[in-house]
């Protein structure tokens, strides 16, 4: 259950955020998020090599990594002066054993979870996103916390490889425990040739709402968003943010497992992650799939570091907003408001 360390790299922090030790709450007693990593590729179902994403994720930025990035859209730092993240370094999580790796993610994230800051954790194949999202239920309680969830694929399946942990399953996991509700499931960018219909069947009987890139075309994203916001919120307490980064395009996201053509560009998901970071209470994040080693210039860890400090700016403009009585609609540009 220790720190990876520097297994997968040099063990740094997050863009050069202070290092705090996840299983020591007094490491990050005045935490607002703690960033941790989880570098497990176990439950890939085709290529691998997402267990270099936190490490990707981390640096893939041309600026100092000094724990400062003012948002020029946003105007505030929520890397720095204005929301305090620390980096717990990996979650030591062997690709080989797939059980016991959620297991003690889940703790981890648990013991973030419980002390009031918001865990977001690096992945790793989307097999993580069961022990993230359960991991803070079992802090805010079992279906109290919603999920929006941008993939191409549902994740619902029920069995691959004999085996009902891998990155295809994590959304019926969490469901089946009872840990988040199916009526208060969001899925966001849809596409391709999966799931077969008996698991879509099963999706429908959970009363689960999957905007599919079709819906999303004919409709448009901001009005799929505002719907699903307001499902989010009702009778629930916080919103689980999981975002498996071929919900893009792979022209804007090759280095990843199970790329699907016909996705959402990459301003599209930061203006999303922008609108649910600033509009919801957002109670924990992931960010999954980057396979470093399928990628082309990095240009899909560049995109998974901006997926992060867009979500960081803003929850620091909802928290600041909060306190001085602001409001403001994220999709237009701040001009006076400032
Ligand atoms: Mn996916």
């Amino acid at each position: 259950m220790a720190r990876y360390g520097a297994q997968y790299g040099p063990d740094i922090t997050f863009l050069g955020v202070d290092r705090c030790d996840w299983s020591d709450p007094s490491t990050f007693a005045d935490a607002d998020v703690v960033i941790l990593g989880a570098p497990f590729d176990g439950g890939t179902s085709h290529r691998p090599g997402t267990r270099f994403g936190p490490q990707y994720i981390r640096q893939s930025c041309y600026l100092p990594h000094d724990g400062s990035r003012p948002s020029l859209a946003l105007r505030v730092d929520g890397l720095g002066t204005d929301l305090r993240v620390y980096d717990a370094g990996d979650v030591e999580m062997y690709s080989g054993d797939a059980e016991r790796s959620v297991r003690d993610l889940q703790a981890a994230v648990y013991a973030v979870a419980r002390t009031g800051a918001i865990p977001l954790i690096l992945g790793g194949d989307h097999t993580i996103a069961w022990p993230d999202a359960a991991g803070v239920a079992q802090h805010l309680g079992q279906g109290r916390v919603s999920m929006i969830h941008f993939d191409a694929h549902a994740d619902t399946g029920n069995i691959s490889f004999g085996s009902l942990v891998g990155h295809g399953q994590p959304m019926r996991r969490l469901i089946e425990s009872g840990a988040l509700r199916g009526d208060r499931f969001l899925q966001i960018g849809l596409r391709g040739y999966w799931p077969e219909p008996d698991t879509l069947a099963w999706m429908a009987e959970q009363r689960m709402r999957s905007y599919e890139m079709t819906e999303i075309v004919a409709r448009g994203l901001e009005e799929c968003l505002t719907e699903a916001f307001g499902i989010a919120t009702d009778d629930c307490d916080g919103v689980f943010l999981s975002v498996d980064i071929d919900v893009c395009d792979p022209g804007h996201a090759p280095g990843t497992g199970t790329p699907e053509p016909g996705g959402l560009t990459g301003r599209q998901l930061l203006d999303s992650v922008r609108r649910i970071a600033y509009e919801l209470p957002v109670v924990g994040v992931d960010v999954v799939e980057v396979s470093p080693p399928h990628d082309m210039a990095e240009i899909t860890s560049f995109l998974a570091n901006r997926v992060v400090l867009e979500t960081l700016s803003g929850i620091a403009r909802r928290r600041r907003d909060a306190a001085d009585g602001t409001t403001w609609d994220p999709r237009q540009p701040l001009l006076d408001n400032r």
